[in-house]
């Protein structure tokens, strides 16, 4: 799929999850360099930054997107020879997808043990990073129960619920209102990121901070899965993550209040460091305040300066 396609479908949230929007931004840029008909390298890396901008400008807040195609791209303005940029180009998507997809499977088996045989466990959206550490516990033969929030107002729980379900793990849906209500009866939470920033503070779907302050409340443990491009590299500059905020319509339908009342839509929030006990990622369990320098070993400094 081209990237005007890719970043339509991302805007849409027809593709969606952090993890998903980097790697299919990554095999759109990989499907571009296959398209490209002109003669000269300067020509194709031209076209492949016009679509690195349309790409990361369909969810500008997501810094796994940007990591993604930073990856794609990185060292490609010094490529002069056309086959052999395209040819890069293609081996750095499918490179980035395929490390992506490990990473996962390693963040399964290295989250699934920190949950315990019997464990009641909450999560929240839909994150492939944490529904991975909980099928992985179930396989392991533990008996645990999954308790899923609803997620509004994109409801991204009922994917959630769906995905566990599948794969055969006892699972509840609760409305995120629910939340602190069950939270004495938990064991542990684990959810996914979007975005981590160098002070350790993850970026995930509105509510995660609301769980997070439940959890801390109640003594349950708050677990963050996470590959490492969910860590941004601009943070350790000084850019503030963003927030992004969608339409009203994903909130009200048309007339349903008077137009006099505002609607405010943050997709994301964030929750500070303190409030969770480990981001499990592919290099294995970390505190958040190993963040820096994660960044750090896996970004370099020269990645700060290409945009
Ligand atoms: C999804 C969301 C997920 C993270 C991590 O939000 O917040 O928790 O993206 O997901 P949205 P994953 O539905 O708005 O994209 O672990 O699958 O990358």
């Amino acid at each position: 799929m081209r990237a005007k396609e890719t970043a339509d479908r991302i805007r849409s949230m027809e593709i969606r999850g952090a993890a998903e929007i980097a790697r299919q931004a990554a095999l759109a840029l990989k499907d571009e360099a296959l398209a490209y008909q002109g003669k000269d390298a300067a020509g194709l890396f031209h076209a492949l930054d016009e679509a690195r901008q349309t790409l990361v400008a369909s969810r500008p807040t997501a810094i796994s997107l940007w990591n993604g195609v930073q990856f794609v791209m990185k060292g490609n303005d010094r490529e002069t020879d056309l086959d052999l940029l395209r040819t890069i180009t293609v081996r750095r998507a499918d490179e980035f997808v395929k490390r992506s997809k490990e990473a996962l499977d390693i963040i399964a088996r290295i989250g699934a043990n920190r949950i315990p045989d019997g464990a009641k466990v909450l999560t929240h959206c839909n994150s492939k990073a944490a529904i991975g550490c909980l099928i992985a516990a179930h396989r392991q033969g533990k008996n645990i129960q999954v308790f899923a929030t609803e997620s509004r107002p994109w409801r991204q729980g009922i994917l959630t619920v769906n995905d566990l379900a599948k794969a055969g793990v006892p699972t509840t849906l609760i409305i995120d209102s629910a939340v602190r209500h069950i939270m004495k009866d938990l064991d542990a939470v684990f959810v996914g990121a979007d975005t981590i920033a160098s002070n350790g503070a993850v970026i995930n779907k509105i509510g995660t901070s609301q769980v997070a302050l439940a959890a801390d409340e109640s003594r349950v443990p708050f677990y963050v899965c996470a590959e490492t491009f969910k860590f941004s590299p601009k943070t350790m500059f000084g850019e503030l993550v963003k927030i992004e905020e969608r339409g009203s319509s994903e909130i009200v339908k048309p007339g349903e209040i008077p137009d006099s009342v505002k609607i405010f839509n943050p997709v994301f929030d964030a929750t500070p460091p303190e409030y969770i006990d480990s981001i499990i990622t592919e290099l294995g369990v970390v505190p958040p305040y190993a963040a820096y320098e994660i960044i750090v070993k896996e970004f370099g400094q020269e990645y700060i300066f290409t945009e």
